[in-house]
């Protein structure tokens, strides 16, 4: 493959509902996609699934939009590239940066499944044909729209429901989301806005049958992980610990948690997503597929790395219409009853509406 041609896009669009978790409220998202194209004219896409201010993590779509332009893009253009992997190699001298990473690698992927006529789960070893999905639930300040919300997710037959959690925002909640809901799959998700000084609050999570409690110590952490999860009966899922294979190795050694949520932009791109992913099956370490709030871009990625066996949970990539009144993929992605259909056209399976892509589109420019 000779990538001749890369595009980054600008884009605002703007959720149907404003989104709360610990960290704050999003409803405009701003974020970037990525259009690498070869000689013989095809196009492989990717998203960075960066948000306009570094609340989630430490990037955003302007220090990605940066890195893009002045350091990766470079190290790809023009380049003969083989195998999307070979990337790992072009990368490795920059630190972190996953998201803005992330976003080339994936296009490269799709344009490599593209090239060879298969689908992008295909071409990264997956075999389910469905997923089953869930879908997260921001905050709420009143209850009875959370309550709401969960039995409309439920009756639509989501395989699971995570709920955002922070600190008075947590037990009493939970507690009576259980007395109207008592046996459905649940979990819960603090993004970090917790201490060992509230291990008693955590541990009073434990009472309420619950899949796992999601990231609720210091984004990076691993160590206060291991000692908290000794105290839980409740599994600790990791999300903002885990940036790499190297991460998820000394998460596993340390104990800091029982299942990881793999997000593809956060560990750089689907080669590593893949590998965390291997690492994880040998270890007995089950793993869904977290969500940044993507546009069908991104959420077309998170379907093909879910169909690699190890991802045994449902994870958060919920339909095109949780998120937007249009999405700019056709078709869009539709769940039926939790069940989400794994496309079987080459690449990711969906196309980029262009006209609707412009329409959200601030800025844009072209290498080549
Ligand atoms: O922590 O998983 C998270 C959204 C933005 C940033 C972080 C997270 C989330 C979600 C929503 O939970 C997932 C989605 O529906 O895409
Ligand atoms: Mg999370």
């Amino acid at each position: 493959m000779e990538i001749t041609e890369i595009v980054v896009y600008k884009l605002n669009m703007k959720m149907k509902y404003p989104f709360t978790t610990s960290f704050g409220t999003e409803q405009d998202r701003q974020f970037l996609l990525v259009e690498v194209k070869n000689k013989e004219g095809l196009s492989g896409w990717g998203e960075c699934v960066t948000s306009e201010k570094p609340l989630y993590i430490e990037e955003f779509t302007d220090s990605s939009w940066i890195m893009l332009n002045k350091f990766l893009i470079p190290q790809v253009l023009n380049q003969h590239i083989e195998h999307p992997e070979e990337l790992q190699s072009l990368f490795s001298m920059y630190k972190r940066n996953n998201l803005a990473k992330s976003a080339i690698d994936t296009a490269v992927w799709d344009l490599y499944a593209k090239s060879k006529g298969i689908p992008l789960a295909e071409a990264l070893g997956g075999k389910k044909s469905t997923i089953e999905v869930g879908v997260s639930l921001g905050i709420e300040e009143d209850i009875q729209v959370l309550l709401q919300n969960i039995e409309e997710k439920t009756n639509e037959g989501y395989k699971r429901i995570k709920l955002k959690i922070k600190p008075e925002k947590d037990v009493a909640v939970i507690e009576k989301v259980r007395e109207k809901f008592p046996t459905i799959p649940l979990m819960v998700d603090a993004n970090s806005a917790y201490t060992l000084a509230d291990v008693n609050i955590l541990k009073e999570l434990d009472q309420f049958n619950l899949m796992m409690i999601e990231q609720p110590l210091t984004a990076g952490d691993l160590i206060d992980h291991a000692t908290l999860q000794k105290q839980l009966k409740t599994p600790i899922c990791l999300d903002e610990s885990i940036h790499s294979y190297e991460d998820a190795r000394q998460a596993i050694e340390l104990g800091s948690g029982k299942i990881i949520n793999i997000k593809i932009g956060r560990v750089g791109g689907l080669t590593q997503a893949k590998k965390i992913h291997d690492l994880c099956q040998k270890e007995s370490i089950p793993l869904w597929c977290g969500g940044m709030l993507e546009s069908g871009v991104g959420r077309a990625h998170n379907i093909a790395i879910t169909t690699l066996k190890n991802f045994t949970l449902p994870g958060d990539t919920a339909a095109s219409s949780r998120y937007w009144e249009k999405d700019i993929i056709e078709p869009e992605v539709t769940v039926d009853n939790g069940i989400l259909t794994v496309p079987t056209d080459p690449g990711i399976g969906y196309e980029v509406n262009y006209d609707d892509l412009m329409k959200h589109t601030i800025e844009h420019k072209t290498f080549n």
